[in-house]
């Protein structure tokens, strides 16, 4: 049993089955973070990248209990300090590479997410969850800290207030609850979590791919330059844009009054 699954799959409203859903496959223990699961979640987005037809990424999580466990707490007790850095260290990187990747990203919250587990979700671009699900980063009530940038990334969505409230106290929130605080765009019963990732992936999909890389890349790098400086990635990024044949076909497919099909070029 391989513990990261890769499919590619489509909605009625796709063209093509152009979004590659990947699941986390670890459901005997709660789809918790090992080094291998890691890595396979790293070659899965190889794949995905490199796959032209897919314009769309939902991470989820197998078995109806747990999106993620966060890492894997039986292993951390059996490494050395040196392979416990680097355990860390690889789930900084894979976190830091769904967070940069150009492809839109979508977690689908299948049950639990508590810290390894919601700083997966909080790389990505988009969270959904189920309604039943417990979300939390309970690190320092083990010994430890949300070391896989749910101190850097948490605060961003849900305010340093809140997000200071969560890690701190380690309690965890009710989907309801991180929907309001806007931890998750929309919490959703469990029947309906895989259609509304796979239809909001479509929406995403059906966009022009050259212009989700870009916006990705803007929005990302807001958080950490000027204005002045944002404004000038964004010119030099739409400079590139200008010229692409998807923007001509963008334009004519308004003005036709038809769906637009964008190549990437
Ligand atoms: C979890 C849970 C609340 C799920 O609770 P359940 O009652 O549904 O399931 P169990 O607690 O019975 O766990 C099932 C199974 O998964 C069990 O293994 P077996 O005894 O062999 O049957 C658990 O040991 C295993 N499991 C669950 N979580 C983990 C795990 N193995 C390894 N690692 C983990 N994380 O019970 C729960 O509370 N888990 C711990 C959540 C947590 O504290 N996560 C933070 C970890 S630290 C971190 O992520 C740091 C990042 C930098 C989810």
């Amino acid at each position: 049993m391989t513990v990261v699954e890769y499919q590619k799959i489509g909605t009625f409203l796709s063209e093509t089955e152009n979004i590659a859903k990947i699941t986390l496959n670890r459901p005997e223990a709660r789809n918790a973070f090992s080094p291998e699961l890691l890595n396979g979640l790293m070659g899965a987005l190889d794949t995905a990248e490199a796959d032209n037809e897919v314009r769309a990424v939902i991470i989820t999580g197998s078995g109806d209990k747990a999106f993620s466990a966060g890492a894997d707490l039986k292993g951390v007790g059996g490494m050395s300090p040196e392979e416990n850095h680097a355990f860390l260290k690889l789930g900084q990187d894979v976190f830091r590479r769904i967070e940069s990747f150009p492809k839109a990203v979508i977690a689908a919250i299948n049950g639990y997410a508590f810290g390894g587990g919601v700083e997966v979700a909080l790389s990505c671009d988009i969270r959904i969850a189920v309604e039943d699900a417990k979300i939390g980063t309970p690190e320092v009530s083990l010994g430890l800290i949300p070391a896989w940038g749910g101190t850097q990334r948490l605060g961003y969505l849900i305010g340093e207030s809140k997000a200071r409230e969560m890690i701190l106290t380690g309690n965890p929130v009710t989907a309801k609850e991180a929907e309001a605080m806007g931890l998750i765009s929309k919490a959703v019963p469990a029947d309906e979590l895989e259609s509304t990732a796979a239809f909001m992936a479509t929406k995403i999909a059906d966009n022009a791919p050259l212009a989700v890389a870009a916006a990705k890349k803007c929005l990302l790098a807001s958080r950490t330059l000027s204005i002045e400086d944002g404004n000038k990635l964004e010119l030099e990024l739409t400079a590139n844009l200008m010229d692409s044949k998807d923007l001509a076909e963008g334009i004519n497919a308004v003005f036709s009054k038809r769906k637009p099909v964008f190549k990437g070029e």
